[in-house]
């Protein structure tokens, strides 16, 4: 076993278990291999906090019951009358999370009355992608735009030995939500490939450790697996053999996992293979997959983030902003029932600022599941502070014809995890937050992200005085605005080093084949994606959004230069020109970088040393990093424009 001592409690601490623990408790309902799990949680607990297993009802003060139903409903009630609080559940599913709401009541769930409330997720599917390699690769390292240490599945090219700490993953996971886990890398190299035949065991051992907390497995494949893995010489999903030799891969793996959630898939794309090759359509594919998990129960998230990353800028039709729309709506209603189409919240690539991704609610008749990076790719690579739940709340409220209510997007949420073997999981401490945000937002996508930060703040911290969750709320909350000041301007994105895509470098990608382009000269700066002048994006999206998104005068700032290109004096909503907004957010998020670190350098009595110390030091590379950003944006910029800063400022 692992020593726990090894590795961060996060948002459950034992503390967190106070309440519950103290209590006279009762679990009833079963057999039921998560309700088992519940039992465990509570006499841990009580272990404790001096409470008491009862098994009389009338000496309960906390009954927790299983009331029978279908093993997949998660929904869960709460309520408490006469001094006794009662969980029932249709599932031990449903009761592990209600177990886990009342740990995030704490005393409030004992106290006086509450009135019978059914809890139950907006959203079935909540998933972590790990983009882990089995096998360490020699440019992406053990995990792919990873920033967290190793892999939690795989060392030395084996699945862990030790699966304690998966085991404490999925605890943490389920606390928050999470109900799938991909454990390997979309990118699928020769040995991950594997893990769908003669490595399955590995996958099946990951799974049990997962699996009493509620979280079933999926597994990244390679389209061209039958032509890896010694079955027939093509991949063609429309060939009988393809579809015989998947049909048998398939329950072979249902036969080592019987729970196995499915596939995922990232086919054509970035120089994976894909149906193109064999001049079938993404459908096609996405079916062949389909039907050989569908007499299995399992599922195929098919991705979306599909374009041609060998192309130069030749006309409107190569905007690859454009792409996945193009791609896929023209495959409406052809996706089998258990395919989901898994499209990344925005057009191009997880930027700190895009526009919601306008095949979000484009393909009615295909079930559709949201992408997220919660791993910092491109938000600070986990040595920035960059909370994300404002940004993905924005995604999620987004209403793509102006009228679908919140949390009716999509099927399911998806995001690629920020974890990795490190002490507090995410190398940098606070980027817990993300995680746990991104879980709490797929159980319920209207919520509020500033009272999710909250709660984590205090389960994380318990009987934390005022002083410190102010501080971490202050440098959290506005911390994603800040990244945005100092980084790429008005929505244009990227401005990225190329390749491992840390810090700036304006030209990094301008003139590469990528389609990252933000097309600065000395007028101006901006894409012009108008239907009436430039690629023809802004109509993809239906009204009012296509309208808004076509005129300068009604696109908002914050996505200007992602739909238009304007000249450097172009006067903003804000009443500021582009390039004065510029200088002024580099200027500002440099500061507010800096009074964050002053923020935490004032907790420094109130957080644990090595915490501390872990973000001081992140703290100080933020920093720098931050001022590189300010200054090197600012001076391409005045050189380009030959515009002086109207405060008179210096850049360097
Ligand atoms: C990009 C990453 C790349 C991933 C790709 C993807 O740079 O490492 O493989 O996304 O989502 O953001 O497939």
């Amino acid at each position: 076993m692992t020593d726990p001592g090894d590795f961060d409690a996060a948002w459950l601490p034992d503390a967190a278990f106070r309440a519950v623990g103290a209590r006279r408790s009762l679990v009833r309902g079963g057999p039921d291999p998560l309700a088992d799990t519940v039992r465990g949680e509570l006499a841990d607990a009580r272990a404790r906090f001096g409470g008491a297993a009862v098994r009389d009802r009338d000496a309960a003060e906390f009954v927790l019951e299983v009331t029978g139903g279908s093993p997949d409903d998660e929904s869960y009630t709460l309520q408490r009358e006469r001094g006794t609080t009662t969980l029932t559940a249709p599932s031990g599913r449903g009761l592990l999370y209600g177990l886990f709401h009342v740990v995030r009541l704490g005393e409030d769930a004992f106290t006086g009355d509450l009135a019978p409330r059914t809890h139950r997720p907006a959203l079935a599917t909540r998933m972590l992608d790990h983009w882990d390699n089995v096998a360490v690769h020699p440019v992406m390292g053990q995990v792919e735009r990873g920033y967290a240490g190793g892999s939690l599945f795989w060392a030395d090219g084996e699945a862990r030995g030790d699966l304690g700490r998966v085991r404490a993953y999925g605890r943490l996971l389920a606390a928050c939500g999470i109900n799938a886990v991909a454990v390997n890398n979309v990118n699928v190299h020769a040995t991950e490939a594997r893990l769908l035949t003669d490595r399955i065991g590995d996958v099946a051992a990951i799974a049990g450790a997962l699996r009493p907390y509620g979280i079933r497995t999926h597994l990244s494949v390679s389209f061209a697996a039958p032509m890896l893995l010694g079955g027939p010489d093509t991949a063609d999903p429309l060939d009988p053999a393809v579809r015989d030799w998947w049909a048998a891969a398939t329950a072979r793996v249902y036969e080592a996992v019987p729970d196995f959630g499915g596939y995922v898939v990232k086919a054509d794309s970035e120089g994976q293979p894909g149906p193109f090759a064999y001049g079938r359509s993404h459908a096609d594919g996405a079916n062949t997959l389909a039907a050989a998990l569908e007499p299995h129960g399992g599922t195929v998230h098919w991705r979306a983030f599909v374009y041609d990353h060998r192309q130069d800028w030749r006309d409107r039709s190569t905007d690859r902003a454009r792409a996945a729309y193009d791609h896929f709506t023209p495959l409406d209603g052809e996706f089998a029932d258990n395919a989901v189409l898994q499209v990344k919240h925005g057009p191009m690539d997880f930027q700190v600022r895009e526009p919601v991704s306008p095949l979000i609610g484009a393909m009615p008749g295909t079930r559709l599941a949201v992408e997220l990076q919660v791993t910092q790719e491109y938000t600070g690579q986990q040595k920035h502070v960059c909370w994300l739940g404002p940004m993905w709340s924005e995604v999620l409220r987004f209403r793509p014809d102006g009228e679908v209510p919140a949390g009716r997007l999509a099927d399911g949420l998806v995001a690629v995890s920020n974890a990795g073997d490190d002490r507090f999981w995410t190398g940098h401490p606070l980027a817990q937050a993300n995680l746990y945000t991104f879980g709490r937002l797929a159980w319920d996508p209207a919520a509020d992200p500033r009272a999710v930060l909250d709660e984590w703040i205090a389960l994380t911290h318990p009987g934390a005085p005022d002083r410190l969750a102010g501080g971490l709320h202050a440098i959290l909350d506005g911390s994603r605005a800040t990244y945005e000041k100092y980084t790429a301007p008005l929505g244009v994105g990227f401005m990225v080093q190329p390749g491992h895509h840390y810090g700036p470098s304006v030209d990094g990608y301008e003139y590469s084949p990528w389609g990252t382009y933000h097309f600065a000269d000395r007028d101006g700066i901006g894409v012009d994606r108008s239907v009436a002048t430039g690629t023809g994006y802004a109509g993809q999206y239906a009204e009012p959004w296509a309208r808004l998104y076509e005129s300068p005068d009604t696109c908002p700032d914050e996505l200007l230069l992602f739909f238009h290109h304007v000249p450097y004096g172009h006067v903003l909503h804000s009443g500021k020109t582009v390039i004065q907004h510029i200088y002024d957010t580099h200027f500002e998020g440099a500061e507010e970088a800096e009074e964050a670190r002053r923020v935490w350098a004032g907790l420094a009595d109130v957080v644990e040393p090595e915490r501390h110390t872990r973000v001081t030091r992140r703290f100080e590379e933020q920093l720098r990093s931050a001022r590189e950003w300010r200054d090197q944006i600012n001076s391409y910029f005045l050189r380009k424009s030959g515009v002086p800063d109207a405060h008179g400022r210096t850049i360097h």
